[in-house]
């Protein structure tokens, strides 16, 4: 497609044919207050300085445990291969990740309910919420493959029409997350400034961007003065960690070349105040199982 002109009604033009100015945030991050859930005014305080918290022991030992072999119930099963929603490795094979997870196990869908999570989400947006996105990801040791650096909210906008970054994502950890397998790092604050990205999105981007994402990411400029200001944060912490991170913040993840895997459930709330429109920067939506249209609220 040609690239999209910045519109008028746009807050957070991307996908531009020349480089944009990075864009101050105007939403908040945290819409709820203290009487609405779990967490506290300092817990708030913090998610909406730095765009993330990390939660140990969200999830117990048992839980873990029942998860993990659900993992690894649905990565052998052969009646889903080839599947659209599972998306493998492009040199191995091995499957990255399976989306829509919550279609293929019912064990996902409930936690994906569970009071832990909904009040946790309700209160970080404000509102009644519904799942946007949900997969869970495998990162297998030695051929581990990560992410470059983006925002998710980033890609949302642009290809799903996501309108506004009033949405949240729940990475529950499976395996212990050290510094060397492949964990996630993240810049504290990068979620108050939206960076533009420049070029048009190829059409069917989704065939790769899920395997490798080359459109929608920002510079190497843009990243090192980002870096330099903001710092790098990593989540590490064992099995039954939870970590909660704001749509827009950058982040990205390594390879992982240790015998350790990697494995977690994440799952994307957003504010059905914030339900999906056309693309903003995209000529047609990614399918249902990448990015949800039905609003109905969790309860
Ligand atoms: O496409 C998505 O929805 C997610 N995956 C990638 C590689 N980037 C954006 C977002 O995290
Ligand atoms: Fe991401």
């Amino acid at each position: 497609m040609t690239a999209v002109a910045p519109s008028a009604h746009d807050l957070y033009p991307t996908r531009l044919a020349e480089a944009g100015e990075p864009i101050q945030r105007t939403h908040p991050t945290v819409w709820g207050s203290a009487d609405d859930g779990p967490f506290d005014p300092a817990a708030l305080e913090a998610h909406e300085e730095r765009g993330f918290s990390i939660l140990p022991d969200f999830i117990t030992a048992e839980e873990v445990g029942k998860y993990r072999a659900e993992l690894d119930r649905l990565v052998s099963d052969s009646t889903i291969t080839g599947d659209e929603r599972v998306v493998t490795e492009k040199a191995s094979g091995e499957v990255r990740s399976i989306f829509e997870v919550t279609s293929l196990s019912p064990m996902i869908e409930q936690l994906a309910r569970d009071p832990r999570l909904v009040t946790r989400a309700q209160q970080l947006l404000g509102s009644q919420v519904y799942l946007h996105q949900t997969r869970v990801n495998y990162m297998p040791g030695f051929k581990g493959n990560g992410f470059y650096w983006h925002s998710d909210f980033e890609t949302w906008h642009a290809e799903d029409g996501m309108p506004a970054p009033r949405a949240v994502s729940c990475s529950i950890a499976l395996t212990p997350n050290y510094p060397y397998n492949g964990g996630l790092m993240v810049m504290p604050g990068s979620h108050k400034e939206f960076i533009p990205s420049v070029g048009a999105t190829p059409e069917n981007n989704h065939a790769s961007s899920l395997k490798e994402q080359t459109v929608g990411v920002p510079s190497t400029e843009v990243i090192t003065d980002m870096a330099h200001r903001l710092g790098i944060d990593q989540f590490t912490g064992p099995a039954g960690s939870a970590l909660w991170f704001d749509s827009n913040i950058m982040h990205g993840s390594g390879n992982n070349i240790t015998p350790f895997p990697r494995s977690n459930i994440f799952l994307v709330f957003n504010s059905v105040e914030n339900a999906l429109t056309d693309p903003f920067g995209a000529d047609q939506p990614r399918p249902e199982h990448i990015a949800s249209r039905s609003f109905t609220p969790l309860s």
